[in-house]
């Protein structure tokens, strides 16, 4: 019985298979030269719910990959007019984790191995079967969710839900260099809790687990959203602010210290403050190590100085 390539959609019956059909948020890039083509796609795209965008050139996909997160690309590389091992490798040398499901007419085996040498993921002969399609697409998106899961759980420290020092350094780069590009200074904060050890020892590591965990939330609610705040290590943070210079950095900073101290004022039968030391950057080279250890040396002397203070 000869099929033809594209299949009608029978409905999934089964409970087991719902997931597969809720992928609205997640993004699928269709590289479809053909048009017959794209409009089957948009419609099986429609009833498996994917947040789909259908383009027609290589140029293009290349334009939006550049721009756009996308969770899984789909591309027809049968096109006589372009060159798809030049897009499948500039894609996987783009983003080494991006799913790619390549559909072709070609000799299957030999198409299976010259993709697979590719870098794609998964591969489909036309005509095939709608459910096979469909089935590989959840699949790949399957292993993209848990992919995100897994990145999220390296970036989030446990116990406070801040970013980890390591996802901090991530974190900033992107605002380090617009800072470099546009000339405009930048601010780290490093903050340390006064006495931490005497909660400890006094209301026990439990106590001392819940006021780090408000310490977080009272920190975040004196800065504005775009300020990256990260748990350091310990009972110690530390703070980029983008377009600050020394003098509203260390209002910054005070405003986080009268926070901090009003915000917790009653939580224990002793007081509770944190010191802080702020660096600045207004031009030159960037040494993030450095910003950050010049921040510390003026923790430090608000330490030294009698402690709940800022020092520039
Ligand atoms: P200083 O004012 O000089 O900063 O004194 P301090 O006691 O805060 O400084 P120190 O660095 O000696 O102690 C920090 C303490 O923070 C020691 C450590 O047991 C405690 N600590 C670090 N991480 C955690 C945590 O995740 N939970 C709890 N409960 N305590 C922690
Ligand atoms: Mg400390
Ligand atoms: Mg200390
Ligand atoms: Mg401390």
């Amino acid at each position: 019985e000869m099929s033809h390539p594209f299949q009608p959609i029978r409905p999934v019956v089964s409970e087991f298979f719902n997931d597969l059909r809720n992928h609205a948020r997640s993004k699928i890039l269709f590289i479809l030269p053909d048009e017959t083509e794209r409009n089957i796609f948009r419609n099986i795209s429609q009833i498996y719910k994917y947040g789909a965008t259908f383009i027609e050139t290589y140029a293009r996909a290349e334009e939006l990959l550049e721009t756009k997160p996308y969770d899984l690309v789909v591309v027809n590389v049968d096109n006589p007019d372009e060159d798809s091992e030049l897009l499948l490798s500039n894609i996987r040398s783009k983003d080494a984790n991006l799913p790619i499901l390549a559909l072709s007419a070609g000799h299957r085996r030999v198409m299976f191995h010259r993709l697979y040498d590719l870098g794609v993921n998964d591969f489909l002969h036309i005509p095939f079967d709608i459910d096979e399609l469909t089935l590989k697409i959840s699949g790949l998106l399957r292993t993209v969710l848990s992919m995100k899961a897994i990145k999220k759980l390296s970036e989030v420290d446990y116990l406070t839900q801040l970013l980890n020092r390591r996802s901090f350094y991530d974190q900033i780069m992107p605002y380090i260099n617009l800072s470099r590009r546009q000339n405009l200074p930048f601010s780290i904060i490093m903050t340390d809790i006064d006495h931490f050890k005497r909660i400890n020892d006094t209301f026990g590591h439990d106590t001392g687990d819940k006021i780090l965990i408000e310490s977080a939330k009272i920190m975040r609610n004196n800065l504005r959203n775009y300020d990256i705040l990260a748990r350091f290590g310990g009972e110690e943070f530390v703070i980029f602010i983008s377009n600050v210079n020394e003098i509203n950095a260390m209002y910054v900073g005070e405003k986080l210290r009268k926070g901090f101290k009003d915000a917790l004022n009653d939580r224990l039968d002793k007081p509770i403050t944190m010191s802080l030391g702020v660096s600045t950057w207004a031009g030159g080279e960037v040494d993030i190590d450095k910003l950050i250890q010049q921040a510390d040396k003026a923790l430090y002397v608000s330490k030294n100085s009698g402690r709940n203070r800022v020092t520039h």
